[in-house]
């Protein structure tokens, strides 16, 4: 076997966005792309000669052959050992657990997590750093640049690693050792949870289903729901894996799990529904006809951990990023505990974590995680969530309405706009920005402006700056509208509208979220002039 050295040159659109590179599978399937990247994170990292890497992806088309073109490639750049999850197999929090528990030189994980898969479809690539998490901005921004500067890599010649049955084999001098994707990520959720009372309350009667969604969970889901737990056979759905996700689109929210939806809105509807998505980091949490937004969700279960194993201690802290709602610092505040604010994406959460300031993080867009591992995690919130009701013994509608009798409700929703022209958001977001001093102060109806500003950050650990992450429009009553373009998408832009009011009248908060944010939707199409600009008045996806 020998190295070969390529000639390459550079393209120059490798820049990582919020959670890595994310392109449709045509770009990555155009010569030197994949490879450029990959030596960038190679040249970029500096691993110790011999040191081991994990790798694996969410299974979506063309996970297979980028598997196989990385493997060569960490063997002529240097590494001693790569653990690939069994058929290229590794959900995004179990890579993260098993970085963490074999100290591993960080890993690779190809996903292009809640996007649509397929020869079409879209593919990702991204480098999670030595605690098990996303690498932060100055380590993307370093592999950023060298992209723009590679001019050659480096790639063995050899034949196709056998991914399929476990073991141990050698490509040059690197071992590759295939390891069970589901194995050491449940026995560490076994760790956190009470599986006796989740199998009790199964037991009696309890139904729930969870949509897989054809994506990387369906393994772990039918290993740890049905085998471990017990719930009855078929409680998971959409349990395998395809290289395109059934056509799908494995975004677990009411518009894309509308199969799960229905189910758990419809007759006979199961006590608990729940989704994840494409690589198994996010979650979508249901009662019988009752959809917990992922900010309440995080609230919630700050504010029951202690009723959990994992958590019986309680928590150090809660982090949520500036677009969630506001729910998760009533409930930090009520416990004597911080609640920071971050940028969108779980990277902004490691330090935090590190530095044993917070226990749970969350986020709007359905991501929720502990300091378990370094990711947000899909099934470990639907176990909590199971925990919690297998002590409380209540359903999830009850369980919602008693925390909002006691903390008052954010109320929340998020309009997406997805496919817009490029220009036409920039423009959008550009107007926003040059109309902050004459927003100031001024009154619509019921609602006068506070403050307008572009949302930056300092990292209280490294103290590194983040600008630029989200135009918010504060009124005087506590309520806000935030707008976002989205940093994950592959066609066009996507512009997010965040609206969050707080109600602590308990006789308001059965209302239908979009019914009490009425006005405030009203309100950012207006300053935003939204209909004029992107020739919308209605979102592609409301949450
Ligand atoms: C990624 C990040 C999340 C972030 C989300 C936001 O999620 O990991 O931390 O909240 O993107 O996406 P956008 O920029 O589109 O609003 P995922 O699940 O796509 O990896």
């Amino acid at each position: 076997m020998t190295v070969r050295t390529i000639a390459t040159t550079p393209f120059s659109d490798q820049k990582p966005g919020t959670s890595g590179l994310r392109k449709k599978v045509p770009v990555f399937q155009q010569p030197h792309y994949l490879e450029n990247f990959v030596q960038s994170i190679f040249n970029s990292i500096g691993a110790p000669t011999g040191s081991t890497l994990v790798l694996g992806g969410d299974g979506r088309y063309y996970n297979r052959e980028a598997i196989q073109i990385i493997l060569k490639m960490a063997a002529s750049n240097g590494f001693g050992r790569v653990l690939v999850g069994k058929g290229g197999i590794l959900s995004t929090p179990a890579a993260s657990c098993v970085i963490r528990k074999y100290k591993t030189f960080g890993g690779i994980i190809l996903s292009a997590s809640h996007n649509p898969g397929g020869p079409e479809g879209d593919f990702g690539i991204k480098y999670n750093v030595t605690n098990g998490g996303p690498a932060p901005e100055k380590v993307t921004e370093e592999i950023f640049a060298r992209s723009k500067t590679i001019d050659e890599y480096r790639i063995l010649e050899a034949a196709d690693v056998a991914l399929d049955q476990l073991g141990e084999s050698r490509l040059g001098d690197m071992i590759v050792q295939v390891i069970d994707p589901v194995a050491d990520y449940a026995e560490l959720m076994e760790s956190l949870f009470d599986f006796g009372a989740i199998r009790s309350l199964l037991a009696g009667g309890f139904r729930l289903r969870f949509d897989a969604m054809h994506a990387v969970t369906g393994p772990y889901a039918r290993e740890i729901i049905e085998k471990r737990l017990g719930a009855a056979t078929g409680s998971v759905m959409n349990a395998e894996p395809l290289p395109d996700f059934g056509n799908g689109h494995p975004d677990p929210n009411l518009t894309y799990a509308h199969e799960l939806v229905e189910i758990v809105y419809g007759d006979n509807a199961p006590d608990f529904g729940a989704a994840s998505d494409g690589d198994g980091d996010r979650n979508m949490i249901l009662g019988k006809r009752f959809f917990v937004t992922p900010s309440d969700s995080l609230a919630l279960l700050a504010a029951n951990a202690t009723l959990v194993p994992g958590y019986k201690n309680g928590l150090a802290g809660i982090a949520r990023s500036m677009p969630t709602s506001a729910a998760a610092d009533r409930v930090a505040q009520a416990l004597g505990i911080p609640c920071f604010e971050t940028p969108t994406g779980w990277k902004f959460f490691g330090n935090l974590m590190d530095a044993g300031k917070v226990t749970l993080c969350g986020e709007e867009s359905f991501g929720t995680g502990s300091d378990h591992v370094r990711e947000k995690d899909g099934l470990w919130a639907v176990l909590f969530w199971l925990n919690i009701l297998a002590v409380r013994k209540q359903p999830v509608e009850a369980i919602m309405h008693e925390h909002w009798a006691k903390f008052g409700r954010n109320v929340y929703s998020r309009h997406d706009y997805e496919g817009l022209p490029t220009d036409a958001a920039n423009g959008l977001m550009q107007h926003l920005h040059e109309s902050f001093a004459e927003l100031v102060g001024k009154q619509f109806g019921d609602y006068k402006v506070l403050f307008c500003d572009d949302f930056s950050y300092t990292d209280p650990v490294d103290g590194s700056v983040s600008t630029g992450q989200g135009v918010r429009i504060g009124f005087v009553d506590g309520s806000r509208i935030v707008f976002r373009l989205s940093g994950t998408g592959t066609e066009g832009a996507t512009l997010r509208i965040y609206l969050e009011a707080f109600e602590p009248d308990i006789s308001r908060h059965h209302l239908d979220a979009q019914q009490a944010l009425a006005s405030l939707i009203a309100i950012a199409s207006e300053v935003s002039q939204l209909k004029a600009r992107t020739g919308r008045d209605h979102p592609t996806v409301i949450t």
